[in-house]
């Protein structure tokens, strides 16, 4: 929030020599302007009043913003100089030995100072976005164009994309550069020089990071893209009831999923998800059929809130497999491992009239969509509500804190590898290493969550700097033998929710647990995309349709195992290798290999879901005793 006073800024020393040289002219003149301004501004208003002041003043704090981006900016510069400089210095370093590895290494170092480049390039672009809509430049079209006025006082889809492209390609430049790095640290003599420049570089990259942090805000959007989370979000759960409690159940056209996946609860959770996102998408009710449920064969009724509170059965209708025709009164869903034609609304797919709101508060809108069906499924009743929250009340549960999920048991080795406790423990100091740049931490907390009771032991053995919190006893009852018992269920619903409270997960997305977890971050804040570090796959929904990215810059392949693409190319995405490349298709000239990420950016789906025109926009408290 500081409004620098320094009067070193550009626009302050613009202004000084104005009021030297045309001191009342340019008094005249401002008047004038803003009385123009002003009549112009007032008819695209919807509110009036003190919103001229709230703009007034974010254009101010983004004035401040701006200036420090700009200092970043020459950093950019004395960083590529820096890394030049130390490019010089290895050549002399290196000049008596193999000519082939300085080669390599002033190669590799070029690539680097190409991607220093690059971003340089992209801080410039968003430089020039914040300029336009802080109205720098004052004339009508930026004006009119400067999205927040038009659309109540939000940022625009542009300036948050670009800000999130900024800060996501930091972390695939620091990606890049320690994967080349350490691969030299092995095979160099020169592994204490290189040590010394990845360590510089990592402090830089968290200074960077940290910054843009702080830009998203002081931008002055940072309330903003609460409230409009929350009204989304609002909007979300007020249809999913509505759809839920048809006024006439009997006559409701319905949709039923049977909990009897046999798997784990994350995959179950997963698969309601799937039946409630299908249910939406075709206006059906869904109805949830848990007889036997292998985690409490009471059903799901006894330990959550029923998924409707007026209509849970299908009555004596028949019931037809799906696919069937649309006039088919109640189906009944398959797993969507099974389905063999898949409906363009699954997953990733977002709702197309509620995009463009999304994109504008969350990172990462699938995710964030997933998450409000969670959000709208699991509310455990009062008696669970209470073991939950009893555990939780012994645990000295405190923000900040980092969450990290480690799974072991039937995972490792059959769907996932194993990662050992020093690879997460590397995401959490880097976490605590970047926040401790602007605030005080006074204990490194950790909450671990696993289904290996030895994990927690061990961890505090190997880690007594950090703050451990955890149950040992709930690790215990995950094991593979106890796992489907309401305890355990217990046991996984604290962890998770504790999971998702956190400031930081580290987890592994091939878990369902880890992405559920993630999942139910996204509901607890506005935006967690830049919440979590996943030491193996990107974020993705078991069955998903094709995920693409599209090559935003082209690239000419350099070496075989990589693809050359367009400005445009759609990539099917295979992973992210996080070491500045990920692996992909190119579904323009079909071929496969890797890519840097910085080059592509996410190919967002989105699909026309009926809109419940029904369903007001915002909360009419006079329409509740309707
Ligand atoms: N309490 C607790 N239980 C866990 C934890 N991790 C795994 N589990 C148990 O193990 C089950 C794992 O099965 P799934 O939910 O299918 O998740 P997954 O096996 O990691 O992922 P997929 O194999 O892709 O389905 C969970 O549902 C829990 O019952 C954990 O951190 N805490
Ligand atoms: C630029 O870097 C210097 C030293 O590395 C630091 O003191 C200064 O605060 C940085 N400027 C900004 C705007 O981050
Ligand atoms: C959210 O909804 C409230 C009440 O419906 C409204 O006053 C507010 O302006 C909305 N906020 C945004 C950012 O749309
Ligand atoms: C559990 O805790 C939450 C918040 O801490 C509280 O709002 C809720 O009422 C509690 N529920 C029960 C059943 O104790
Ligand atoms: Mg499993």
């Amino acid at each position: 929030m500081k409004l620098n006073p320094g009067g070193h800024s550009g626009l302050n020393g613009f202004f000084m020599m104005y009021m030297s040289k045309w001191k009342r002219v340019a008094v005249v003149l401002l008047l004038i302007w803003i009385a123009v301004t002003y009549f112009v501004i007032s008819p695209l208003r919807l509110n009036k009043g003190d919103e001229r002041q709230d703009t007034e003043f974010i254009r101010l704090k983004r004035l401040s913003c701006l200036q420090r981006i700009e200092k970043k900016g020459r950093n950019f510069t004395d960083k590529k100089t820096a890394l030049e400089h130390s490019s010089l210095k290895m050549h002399e370093i290196t000049c008596d030995g193999n000519t082939d590895e300085t080669a390599d290494f002033q190669e590799r170092l070029k690539a680097v100072s190409l991607q220093l480049e690059s971003l340089k390039q992209q801080h410039s672009n968003l430089i020039t976005q914040i300029k336009k809509s802080s109205g720098l430049n004052v004339n009508l079209n930026d004006i009119e164009t400067s999205a927040f006025l038009h659309n109540g006082g939000g940022p625009s889809e542009e300036y948050e994309n670009l800000r999130r492209r900024v800060y996501s390609n930091t972390k695939e430049i620091w990606y890049f550069v320690n994967h080349e790095l350490t691969k030299l640290i092995h095979d160099d003599v020169q592994s204490e020089k290189l040590q010394a420049i990845l360590d510089q570089m990592a402090d830089r990259k968290r200074s960077l990071l940290s910054d843009q942090q702080k830009l998203q805000e002081l931008d002055g959007y940072h309330e903003w893209r609460r409230t409009e989370a929350a009204n989304v979000s609002d909007l979300v759960q007020r249809r999913l009831k509505y759809l839920q409690n048809p006024p006439d159940c009997r006559d409701a056209r319905k949709v039923i999923c049977n909990l009897n996946k046999g798997c784990g609860f994350g995959c179950q959770l997963h698969h309601i998800v799937y039946c409630l996102i299908f249910a939406y998408a075709t206006e059906r009710t869904l109805i949830l059929n848990s007889k036997g449920w292998r985690y409490n064969n009471k059903g799901w009724e006894y330990v959550f809130h029923p998924i409707s509170d007026s209509c849970t059965t299908a009555y004596e209708d028949k019931v037809v497999q799906w696919p069937a025709s649309y006039d088919a009164k109640v189906v009944s869903l398959p797993f969507i491992d099974s389905i063999t034609q898949k409906p363009k609304f699954l997953p990733l797919a977002i709702p197309s009239d509620l995009a463009h709101r999304i994109v504008r508060f969350n990172g990462d809108p699938s995710s964030w969509w997933i998450g409000q069906m969670l959000k709208y499924i699991l509310k455990p009743k009062t008696a669970m509500q209470k073991a939950i929250n009893d555990t939780i009340a012994k645990m000295n549960f405190k923000n900040p804190i980092v969450g990290v999920h480690i799974r072991r048991t039937d995972k490792v080795g059959t769907e996932a590898a194993f990662h050992h406790i020093d690879e997460y423990m590397l995401q959490v100091k880097d976490y605590y290493e970047q926040l401790e740049l602007t605030q005080v931490v006074d204990k490194r907390r950790v909450y671990l969550a696993t289904d290996d009771a030895n994990v927690l032991e061990d961890a505090r053995n190997k880690y007594p700097q950090y703050e451990f919190l955890g149950d040992p006893s709930i690790a215990k009852t995950a094991a593979t033998h106890r796992r489907y018992t309401p305890l355990s269920l217990t046991g996984l619903l604290v962890d998770l929710h504790l999971l998702a409270r956190t400031d930081y997960l580290v987890c592994t997305f091939s878990s369902q647990v880890g992405r559920v977890a993630y999942e139910m971050m996204q509901t607890n804040r506005a935006d967690a995309s830049d919440s979590f570090y996943s030491l193996d796959d990107i974020y993705y929904f078991g069955g998903q349709n094709a995920h693409d990215r599209r090559a935003v810059l082209p690239h000419a392949a350099r070496a075989p195992h990589e693809i050359s693409v367009q400005v445009g190319d759609l990539i099917g995405i295979a992973g992210n290798h996080w070491n500045g490349f990920g692996r992909g298709t190119n579904k323009r000239t079909n071929t496969n290999g890797l890519v840097p990420w910085y080059k592509t950016a996410d190919h967002l789906v989105l699909y026309s879901f009926p809109e419940y025109k029904n369903v007001p926009q915002h909360p009419d408290t006079r329409q509740k005793d309707l």
